[in-house]
C-alpha cells in the first residue's frame, strides 16, 4: 500500500471513530508511550550463552520444534532482536534472562556473574535507546537438576541460589542507572514434586527465608524492582509447585513487592485479566507475562485473542499504566523466531490499541445503569477499523504495516537465518 493510502484509510477511520466518541490521534499518542518488554529466550528456545550448545532443562519448562535458524551466539541474538525490532512500531525493552550473560568464552557459575557480563549487553541497549529488565536464572543447572533452588532443602545449595538473587539485583541496578529506566527483576523458581508431597509446608517456610534473604538489601526503586512470579504447575512438577499463586501473593502483599502474572500459570478456565484489578490494591506494582497457554503452560506465540484483549483493556481501563509492566513471555521453536517475536509483540500492541479506542462512553452507560447500551456498544465498537489506525501509526514510526512486515523476515531467513548450519 502506498502512504497516502494508509493516510487515506486514517482519515476515514478516524471519522469513524469520531461518530462514537473516540479520538485516534490521541489513543495513537498514548500508545506509543507504552513500551512491551520483550522476552530475548524467544530467539534462541531459552538456551543462553552460559556455556557452547547448552539446552534448556530440569526447569519445569519447555520449549518445542526444531525450526532452523536459531541464534546461537549473542552477535546473532542481537542481529535478530534488532531485525524484530524493526518491525514493530514504538519503543520497547529487552527481557534478559542471567544465563544470556557476556562471559567471552569463560564460563562464570551463577553465584559468580557481575556486572561485566551484562556491559556488552547495557552498551548495545544504550545505542539502541532502549531499557532492559532481568530475570535470574534458576533452571538448566546442576544446583537445579533435582528440582528444588531456593526451597531446596540443602542449605548450601539455597546459599548458592540466594548469591545468585543478590548479584542479580545488583547487576539490574546498575542496568537501571546506566540506562536511565527501572529494571524489573523477575525471580521464577521451578520449585517442586512430581508426585504427593509428605510435607508441604517446609518448603514454602524455606522459600519466604531465601527470599528474604535476597531481598534484605534495600536498593533504590528508580533503579531496580523486585518482581515474584507464581504457577500452578510446570512438566516433571505436576503435584505440588511451592511458590504458587497465594505464596507469592501473600508475599508480594507483606513485603511490598511486584507481582508477577503469567498468563499460562493458572488452572485452564482461570485468566490473569480479572486479576489484575484485584491485586493492583494491595501490591505496588504488577509484572504481567503475557503467554498463551494452549491446554498447559505451553507458551505459544500470543495472538489477538479474547483474553489478550481482556488484559489490554484492564491495563488501559484501570488508569494504572504506570503500576503495569507488560512483559512477554512465549517461545516456539517449530516456526521462525524473528517472526514470533513479531508477531507475539505486535499482538499486544493491537491489543493496547483497540483498548485505547474504547469509546469513553461505555463507562458512562454503566455507571448510569444502561447495561444493554453498554452491550451493544461493546458489540459495534468490536468491528471500528482498528486496522486502518494500526497502519497509520506504523507509518508514523517507521515500520511496515500489517500486511508488509512478513515479506521482511522471509527475506531476513532467506539471507541470514537459512545460512546457520
Ligand atoms: C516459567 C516462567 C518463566 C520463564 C522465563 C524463561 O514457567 O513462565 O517466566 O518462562 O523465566
Ligand atoms: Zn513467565
Amino acid at each position: 500500500m502506498a502512504d497516502n493510502s494508509v493516510e487515506q484509510a486514517y482519515a476515514l477511520a478516524k471519522e469513524s471513530y469520531q461518530k462514537i466518541g473516540v479520538d485516534t490521534d490521541k489513543a495513537i499518542d498514548r500508545l506509543k508511550d507504552i513500551p512491551v518488554s520483550i522476552h530475548c529466550w524467544q530467539g534462541d528456545d531459552v538456551a543462553g550463552f552460559e556455556k557452547p550448545d547448552t539446552v534448556l532443562e530440569g526447569g519445569g519448562i519447555q520449549a518445542t520444534g526444531n525450526y532452523p535458524g536459531k541464534a546461537r551466539s549473542i552477535d546473532e541474538l542481537r542481529a535478530d532482536f534488532q531485525k524484530a525490532l524493526s518491525l514493530i512500531p514504538g519503543n520497547h525493552r529487552l527481557n534478559l534472562h542471567a544465563s544470556y550473560l557476556d562471559n567471552r568464552g569463560n564460563f562464570v557459575d551463577r553465584d559468580e556473574i557481575a556486572i561485566e557480563h551484562f556491559q556488552s549487553w547495557i552498551d548495545w541497549a544504550t545505542d539502541l535507546g532502549i531499557g532492559m529488565d532481568f530475570n535470574p536464572t534458576y533452571f538448566s543447572h546442576p544446583k537445579a537438576a533435582d528440582g528444588f533452588t531456593l526451597s531446596h532443602s540443602d542449605k548450601g545449595i539455597r546459599k548458592f541460589w540466594i548469591e545468585h538473587g543478590i548479584t542479580c539485583r545488583k547487576i539490574a541496578a546498575e542496568m537501571g542507572r546506566q540506562l536511565n529506566s527501572p529494571s524489573v527483576v523477575n525471580f521464577w523458581i521451578p520449585d517442586g514434586y512430581k508426585d504427593i508431597p509428605a510435607n508441604r509446608y517446609s518448603p514454602r517456610e524455606r522459600l519466604t527465608e531465601s527470599l528474604d534473604a535476597i531481598f534484605a538489601e534495600q536498593i533504590d526503586p528508580t533503579l531496580e524492582l523486585d518482581a515474584v512470579e507464581s504457577k500452578l504447575f510446570g512438566i516433571g512438577a505436576e503435584s505440588y509447585t511451592v511458590g504458587s499463586h497465594e505464596f507469592y501473593t501473600g508475599y508480594a502483599v507483606s513485603r511490598q513487592k511486584l507481582l508477577c502474572l503469567d498468563a499460562g500459570h493458572f488452572h485452564p478456565t482461570e485468566q490473569i485479566s480479572d486479576k489484575i484489578s484485584a491485586l493492583l490494591p494491595y501490591v505496588p506494582a504488577l509484572l504481567l507475562h503475557v503467554s498463551r497457554p494452549v491446554r498447559w503452560d505451553s507458551d505459544h506465540v500470543v495472538i489477538l485473542n479474547d483474553e489478550l484483549q481482556s488484559i489490554a483493556n484492564e491495563i488501559i481501563r484501570s488508569n494504572q499504566l504506570d503500576r503495569i509492566h507488560i512483559g512477554l513471555d512465549f517461545f516456539d521453536a517449530s516456526i521462525n523466531r524473528v517472526a514470533a517475536w513479531v508477531i507475539g509483540t505486535r499482538s499486544m500492541i493491537k491489543a493496547l490499541l483497540i483498548a485505547l479506542l474504547t469509546p469513553p462512553k461505555i463507562a458512562k452507560l454503566e455507571a448510569d445503569g444502561d447495561y444493554t447500551s453498554r452491550l451493544a456498544l461493546q458489540e459495534i465498537y468490536k468491528s471500528q477499523p482498528f486496522g486502518a489506525v494500526l497502519d497509520y501509526y506504523c507509518l508514523q514510526q517507521n515500520v511496515p504495516v500489517e500486511t508488509q512486515w512478513l515479506q521482511q523476515i522471509k527475506h531476513y531467513e532467506e539471507n541470514v537465518l537459512s545460512k546457520r548450519v
